[in-house]
């Protein structure tokens, strides 16, 4: 068996094949891989590292923050401040943007990020992860503020994300395809472990929050309508459904065996197109789908091409297999929704 190769001889070669992969962007994947690495570190101590459990503090959604949740964005920050590689980052964590201190060199990338999405499982020992999103900084002639940071997902330079599961696995692209990294605890290095990942086109499995039926829009209810009805219904097979409330395990599971993944618009705040974040939660998995051959929308309209207005942006997601996803957007168009 070939020897597996690492993270860093991965990213060199990438570079060596089709420069997709510039010095400052290498040094930032390999800084926030790193990170994770520390994460992972805190999340496996579980009750033994006083790491669970809330702190006495809100984030910017009003969300009650996990103290894993502040220890994540710490390290985070503190990993990327210095390396020069970056103008300013962005948190699901913080309010606003935070620019790279006048005592390090400011770097020509942004990065934005969910430190540990899926909080509610981390004191019942469930799967989560980190998501990370890396855009170029178009505006080279002043200091960094949030506007710079409202591209649209298409422009993204990277994205990956890291589950904190059975396995601790990295998952990464840089617009050439996904590739997959496990880490070696007794190394405490990233080993290759999947290249080329896709995503089978078609499925049998959907992930959804079934408790909000009866508040989503026609087009949803009849898909999963469909679904359940399986052999007896219009679709003549029959469906199983996962939901583990924790987007980066129910990407994961569809990166490795296909299916979608539905958090749509519900009727309980109209006002917020969904409840997912555009910037650091439904732009880096949909590029991370994309690249593996699936598809990424809000239910109507690809997830990449939304410019967003404002950096805690939230969007309704339908992604994974693109004749799913492409079902979904049908039937949003036939009721004219
Ligand atoms: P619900 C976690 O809080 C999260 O942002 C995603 O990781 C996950 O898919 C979703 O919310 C779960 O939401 O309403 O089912 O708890």
């Amino acid at each position: 068996m070939s020897s597996r190769i690492s993270l860093t001889q991965y990213l060199v070669e990438q570079q060596r094949q089709n420069n997709s992969i510039p010095p400052q962007l290498r040094l930032l994947i390999e800084v926030v891989a790193r990170a994770c690495k520390r994460i992972a570190i805190s999340v496996n101590k579980g009750a033994l590292g006083d790491v669970l459990g809330s702190a006495d503090s809100e984030n910017v959604q009003g969300e009650v923050q996990k103290k894993l949740d502040i220890i994540a964005n710490e390290v985070l920050i503190e990993a990327n401040e210095w390396g020069g590689h970056l103008a300013a980052m962005g948190s699901e964590e913080m309010d606003s943007i935070h620019l790279v201190p006048n005592r390090f060199p400011q770097g020509e990338y942004l990065l934005l990020f969910d430190p540990l999405d899926g909080s509610s499982n981390i004191d019942v020992n469930v799967s989560i992860g980190t998501i990370f999103s890396v855009l170029r900084k178009v505006n080279n002639h002043r200091g960094v503020s949030e506007e710079d940071f409202l591209q649209p997902g298409k422009q993204q330079a990277a994205a990956g994300y890291c589950i904190y599961g059975p396995q601790t696995t990295l998952v990464l692209t840089v617009g050439d395809g996904v590739a997959m990294f496990t880490l070696d605890r007794e190394m405490g290095s990233w080993v290759l472990t999947e290249d080329n990942v896709r995503i089978p086109a078609d499925t049998k499995e959907f992930a959804i929050n079934m408790s909000n039926l009866r508040h989503w829009a026609p087009p949803v209810k009849r898909y999963i309508d469909e679904c359940l009805a399986g052999t007896t219904g219009p679709r003549e097979k029959d469906f199983n459904m996962r939901w583990i409330a924790s987007m980066v395990a129910d990407v994961h599971r569809i990166l490795c065996r296909g299916g979608i993944f539905m958090y749509p618009w519900d009727a309980r705040e109209p006002q917020k197109a969904g409840k997912l974040r555009l910037m650091y939660e439904a732009n880096p998995m949909g590029f991370i789908v994309e690249q593996a051959g699936g598809l990424a929308t809000n239910g109507k309209q690809r997830i990449l091409d939304i410019t967003p207005t404002k950096l805690h942006e939230r969007v309704a997601v339908v992604l994974g297999s693109k004749n799913e996803v492409e079902r979904v957007t049908r039937y949003h168009l036939e009721q004219g929704d």
